[in-house]
């Protein structure tokens, strides 16, 4: 039997000051001096991230459980059944903020830490998950851990992956000396709830001090290899080329046409561009691209791709260039829980009422939970919108008072039957 009053919860904070001093003791691992973090999945600076958490989970008496694709799990074992998990990553993009992700952790563990000093006693167990490789930046897909976690990537497959700087997962997962014993798929939790930075200008812009998030949108992740002919750069007539690198550059406007097209969600990136043999004055023999494609809807994000392989093959005619597509990352779009976003959107309108219901346009290890769970997000402001970038921030308060809201929600999930 749980030890609380859902309403007297409403009275009880987090320590901020705990909470902010972690996350910048996090930060400080693979701090690239300019405010942000590189800390690339299954890298040294990685383990190192995920020892120091580790550390913080024994302090606060968890039970400690890692799983065969590095999944990290922290659980107060109170109550009975199924956990109320929340979590998040800890890797990051090579030029990473101080929150994305992080956040997310660290506020569940002042969830965990908050009960305990105010002699809270749930009906269910709180399990803190550390998702392996979120980003995908290293290893893709994103959402790599959690993905293996709910079943959604065989364990043999994951492990084989190869990084971006032709590394197998499972031989540096061994190195940093987190492949787990426990079994991937692993146990779908009561329920799910993750804290994150909005990463986007769209609460900051609007004034609101929350996002209820409703879901997640459509990702394609595609890596195309266009192989051309490499020839002098001073002697070969235009007419006479077969140019990958300006068959990239084409690629890279017709995505912004696209965009620009459809409008509405869409949003299209050229994130990665290399050329071979990447010589001042040698038309390149190949050049690799690749194409981040999102949108909410998916029948537009198919209606886009469609367009993109169309390009494609008419290009390959026109140029005379061959060009191979390896699809990195594909993800339907995902609608959380209800019950899970009604959940976040009154509790946080009790600490204030600028609360918006909106969609993800980043994604999340909770699209993932979602599969085997009432799942949901909530969402705190991110200063000037900009995320993946050593300038992400959050006022100390909003970051606060969001890991308040998760300190309700959890609670009132130990309480809710599904
Ligand atoms: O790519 C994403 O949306 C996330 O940051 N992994
Ligand atoms: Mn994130
Ligand atoms: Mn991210």
């Amino acid at each position: 039997m749980s030890t609380f009053d859902p309403t007297s919860i409403a009275t009880l904070s987090i320590n901020g000051e705990r909470l902010l001093q972690r996350l910048d003791a996090l930060a400080d691992i693979g701090s690239t001096g300019d405010g942000g973090c590189c800390r690339l999945a299954l890298t040294d600076d990685d383990k190192a991230g995920r020892d120091l958490v580790v550390a913080w989970m024994h302090e606060l008496d968890l039970d400690v459980v890692v799983d065969a694709i590095g999944n990290v799990f922290g659980t107060w074992n109170v109550g009975h059944g199924s956990p109320v998990m929340t979590g998040s990553h800890i890797d990051t993009v090579r030029t990473g903020g101080k929150y994305d992700g992080n956040y997310g952790v660290l506020a569940g563990l002042e969830v965990i830490a908050t009960c305990k000093e105010f002699g809270i006693t749930p009906a269910r167990p709180l399990c803190v998950g550390v998702f392996t490789d979120e980003e995908g930046a290293r290893f893709a897909p994103d959402m790599l851990g959690s993905l293996v976690y709910v079943g959604g990537l065989a364990l043999e497959e994951a492990l084989d992956t190869v990084s971006i700087d032709g590394k197998r997962l499972g031989d540096e997962l061994a190195r940093i000396g987190y492949a787990g014993a426990a079994p991937c798929p692993g146990p779908a939790p009561h329920a799910f709830v993750e804290l994150h930075i909005e990463q986007g200008p769209v609460l900051e812009a609007e004034n609101h001090a929350f996002g209820a998030v409703t879901g997640v949108q459509g990702i394609s992740w595609q890596e195309l290899t266009i192989v051309g002919q490499s020839n002098h750069a001073g002697t070969t007539p235009m007419h006479l080329r077969r140019d990958p690198a300006y068959v990239a550059a084409m690629m890279a406007v017709y995505l912004r046409e696209i965009a620009e097209r459809f409008g509405g969600d869409q949003v299209c990136t050229v994130g990665m561009i290399s050329l071979h043999p990447n010589l001042i004055n040698v038309i390149p023999a190949r050049a690799t691209i690749t194409l981040d494609v999102r949108n909410t809807d998916e029948d537009t994000l198919c209606d886009a791709e469609n367009l993109i392989d169309t390009f494609c093959f008419q290009i390959e005619q026109d140029e005379g260039v061959s060009i191979t597509k390896r699809q990195l990352t594909r993800f339907e779009p995902v609608v959380f829980d209800e019950r899970v976003i009604d959940l976040v959107e009154r509790r946080a309108t009790e600490i204030d009422g600028r609360v918006k219901r909106m969609p993800s346009g980043a994604g999340h290890d909770a699209q993932m939970l979602a599969r085997v769970c009432p799942s949901g997000m909530i969402f705190v402001p991110s200063k000037d919108g900009i995320s993946h970038n050593p300038r992400e921030y959050t006022e100390p308060n909003e970051m606060i008072e969001g890991a308040n809201v998760l300190l309700r929600v959890m609670l009132d999930l130990t309480e809710l039957e599904f």
